[in-house]
């Protein structure tokens, strides 16, 4: 018998419409509308993240939690507490009304004495976390190994000076991987936690390269030895907490994966949060994702402009949203990804409704964002303006460049002959930004009159 966290929500959340004044209702998300064909829930396919919302008191580096999170209290019987912490979750998650969620090992298994009583551990609460998910339906959209908490990982896991750190990752990595697989999770995460460098003075920058790409490797091995079906992701961020992260940004990521012959094996995790951060937009970061093939799932939050740390705040802006969701869309959608909520309620935020007030806010912003996203492909006419401005490619002279039937010396000789005179024309730069403020302005129209 499960315990009741939650009793304020009796059930699921329901769509209550724009003119609904029940803050726990949908606005905008109703799972089973079609856009484009697809099921609202089956385009978005949202996440719950275990660790920002179950397993985190509030902390900060000023100050002790200030969540009402019972399981959480001091004293409690580890593996009981970890118990506690599922049932909330998987309560929160049901009446939320959301398909998936996702985990570290240490979220939701407390580290041993010995490696082998933290192998028990996560057994333990890995059968409990699919007890739980036969109950509920609830499935896993990705596990992950957390490489960066232990005082072993201070410097780096894969990148550690020290090989026997580099075995330890390799064993957790091993067992979350394999426990992904029993739990029919579609992707497993790797985020660089601490692979990168505080300082230069004591960093082997092409040492630790040639170790993060093996243990890469071995992980791609691993997961075809056991036919685990889903998809390997890599989370890129520039820093936090290393002065610099290795994983960058989407394009460093990818040509890492291409310097190592791995970019068949990987695709991208791409968080809001960590595009800011890497001086990119959330925009730019799916589209260089979509360009090269290698879109994988989406973190969803936000940062703060005034701030240059990862807030993780719920998303709330639909403007932003909606060109990052055209580019998904554009790109024929999220397969085996998803949208999962890597984001943290304020620390005065400590009620725990509060956690459905964030949930809540950041699906419907998405719900939204998808409208006016599928609005725009439905439309067309961004991508016909797009397709014209290459037009010349598809004529003589752009094909036989590319083919290679042109040589420096034929360019020159027809640009100096007068053959070839290009004039300079328009990129409507403010014309595209109107058109996709009018998708913006109708959707918002047609949702209050829907
Ligand atoms: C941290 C990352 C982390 C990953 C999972 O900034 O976003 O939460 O998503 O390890
Ligand atoms: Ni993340
Ligand atoms: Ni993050």
């Amino acid at each position: 018998m499960t315990q009741d966290f939650f009793s304020e929500v009796a059930a699921r959340i329901p769509f209550g419409g724009l003119e609904s004044s029940d803050p726990l209702t949908y606005k905008v998300y109703e799972p089973d509308r079609l856009v484009l064909g697809k099921r609202m829930e089956d385009h978005l396919r949202i996440s719950v993240a275990m660790w920002h919302s179950f397993a985190s008191g509030g902390s900060d580096m000023f100050g002790s939690g200030t969540f009402d999170r019972p399981w959480l209290e001091d004293g409690l019987e580890p593996l009981a507490a970890g118990r506690a912490k599922l049932d909330a979750a998987f309560e929160f998650i049901a009446k939320l009304g959301v398909p998936f969620f996702c985990f570290h090992d240490r979220d939701i298994a407390p580290e041993g004495r010995t490696a082998a009583e933290t192998k028990a551990n996560l057994e333990a609460m890995v059968d409990y976390a699919g007890e739980q998910m036969a109950r509920t339906g609830v499935r896993l959209l990705w596990g992950t190994a957390n490489l960066f908490s232990h005082p072993r990982y201070a410097a780096g896991a894969a990148t550690n000076p020290d090989p026997e750190v580099f075995a330890v990752a390799a064993s957790q990595v091993k067992l979350v991987l394999e426990a992904t697989k029993r739990l029919g999770g579609t992707n497993y995460v790797l985020w660089g936690g601490r692979e990168g460098y505080d300082s230069l003075l004591n960093t082997d920058l092409a040492r630790e390269e040639t170790q993060l790409a093996r243990f890469l490797s071995l992980v791609a091995e691993h997961k075809h030895r056991i036919g685990f079906k889903g998809t390997l992701l890599i989370e890129p961020k520039p820093h936090e907490p290393t002065k610099h992260q290795y994983d960058h940004d989407s394009a460093v990521v990818h040509g890492f994966l291409v310097r190592h012959d791995l970019a068949g094996e990987y695709r991208l995790n791409i968080e809001a949060n960590h595009a800011t951060l890497s001086g990119h937009s959330f925009h730019h970061e799916i589209a260089y994702a979509v360009a090269n093939g290698m879109l994988g799932s989406v973190d969803a939050n936000r940062g703060d402009y005034q701030n240059g740390w990862d807030t993780d705040q719920f998303p709330n802006s639909v403007d932003e949203l909606s060109l990052a969701m055209y580019e998904i869309l554009r790109g024929g959608g999220l397969t085996n990804g998803g949208f999962n909520f890597d984001a943290k309620l304020r620390r005065q935020s400590m009620a725990r409704t509060d956690l459905f007030h964030g949930h809540i806010g950041g699906i419907d912003t998405l719900a939204q964002a998808l409208l006016i996203g599928a609005a725009m492909v439905e439309n067309g006419t961004l991508e016909r303006l797009r397709e014209e401005r290459y037009a010349g490619w598809a004529d003589k002279l752009g094909t036989s460049i590319l083919s290679g039937g042109a040589t420096l010396e034929d360019l020159e000789r027809r640009v100096a002959s007068g053959e070839i005179d290009p004039k300079p024309v328009s990129g409507h730069q403010e014309l595209l930004e109107n058109l996709v403020n009018q998708h913006v302005w109708a959707a918002q129209r047609r949702a209050r009159t829907d």
